[in-house]
């Protein structure tokens, strides 16, 4: 098993039913309902550690693909300032990738496991990183969108009820928020100092990722069949359209600070309801980049593929390194 969690627990512990199962169940549950967190060698029932495995996992894989778009520019960022801010910003993605490896590890799961049910096709990643990269507005719009609707979402999951993803979260979310930040900066500094040409490629930008942003949410609460139990145990403390809701009334004003228009002829503020309304959102397109089939899938899962085959190398050298050092031999 190739992992770098220390103490990973042993899987088959965990899943071996306890004799004293209902009277473990109750303690959890009690647990659960009193705030408390859940730590990897405490009991907890297999259905509440596959979700688990399965969403840090996703999340993951997420952060992982997730440097994929951005990378993309590096070499194309237009000045040294610029690149090293892009620099920095790709390299915690791949940080975040490793904190939340290691957070589904203490579950009993092999980071070969995860890595293998990616390339097989069998975990999902993010939906938004199948949609390309077309101009360099495209970075800070990421930054800006994408990354500000993630704050949104992982912000909550900072007081997850199982505490090696909450302690993830923390600094995950620090992070992102500096990521959000450079995003909107870079974009503002188009719209304000940059020529109509850059005006106009923020405008387009923005039109095309406004709506696969919206949809990072997951889906309307009444078509998501994980949320309700997920709520129950506190993985997820607020719903996928009250996430999607409060991402949208911060952007808004957001965008008129920039100048750019939101690509929704129905979006306005709703004084009764207090939030806005916006149009109707194309669930037909998001299950379509669900299985497989957005712009960029393949090219994703292929560039991942490669280049863990590529680093096979590393792989072995590090656990020769290891097995060297464990036998004592380099003493
Ligand atoms: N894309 O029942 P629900 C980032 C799936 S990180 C793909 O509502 P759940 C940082 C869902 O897995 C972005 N699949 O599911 C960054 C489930 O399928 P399954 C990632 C999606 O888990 C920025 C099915 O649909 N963030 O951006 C999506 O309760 C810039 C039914 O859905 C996280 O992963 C989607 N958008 O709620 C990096 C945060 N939405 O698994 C680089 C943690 C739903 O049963 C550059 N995850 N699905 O086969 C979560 O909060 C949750 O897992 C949700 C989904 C909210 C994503």
């Amino acid at each position: 098993m190739y992992t770098q969690a220390l103490d990973a627990p042993d899987p088959d512990a965990l899943r071996a039913p306890p004799a004293d199962a209902s009277q473990l169940q109750q303690r959890f549950d009690a647990r659960i309902d009193a705030g408390d967190f859940i730590e990897a060698k405490d009991w907890m029932p297999e259905h509440y550690r596959k979700t688990l495995v399965r969403q840090i996992s996703q999340h993951a894989h997420s952060e992982i693909v997730g440097m994929l778009p951005e990378g993309n520019w590096i070499s194309r960022a237009p000045t040294l300032k610029r690149k090293a801010i892009l620099l920095a910003k790709v390299q915690d993605e791949g940080g975040h990738g490793l904190y939340l490896y290691a957070a589904a590890e203490t579950l009993g799961t092999s980071r070969d496991q995860m890595i293998d049910a990616l390339h097989s096709g069998k975990a999902k990643y993010s939906s938004i990183f199948n949609y390309p990269t077309l101009t360099w507005a495209d970075v800070g719009t990421i930054g800006w969108l994408v990354d500000g609707a993630a704050i949104m979402n992982q912000v909550p999951l900072c007081r997850c009820s199982y505490a090696p993803y909450a302690r993830a979260m923390i600094r995950i979310c620090r992070e992102e928020s500096f990521h959000q930040r450079q995003g909107f900066e870079s974009l503002l500094t188009m719209m304000q100092h940059g020529t109509d040409a850059q005006r106009a490629m923020v405008q387009d930008a923005v039109d095309r990722w406004w709506w696969p942003s919206i949809m990072m949410f997951g889906p309307p609460d009444d078509q998501s069949p994980n949320s309700a139990q997920s709520m129950r145990w506190g993985i997820k403390r607020i719903s996928n359209d009250e996430l999607r809701q409060k991402f949208i009334d911060a952007t808004v004003d957001q965008a008129k600070v920039l100048g750019v228009t939101l690509p929704d002829p129905d979006l306005k503020w709703n004084e009764e309801r207090g939030h806005h309304d916006h149009g109707t959102i194309d669930w037909d397109e998001f299950k379509r980049v669900l299985a497989g089939d957005g712009p960029c899938n393949r090219e994703r899962l292929a560039a991942r593929v490669k280049a863990w085959d590529e680093g096979a190398w590393v792989r072995e050298a590090a656990l020769a390194h290891a097995a060297k050092h464990a036998a004592g031999a380099d003493a």
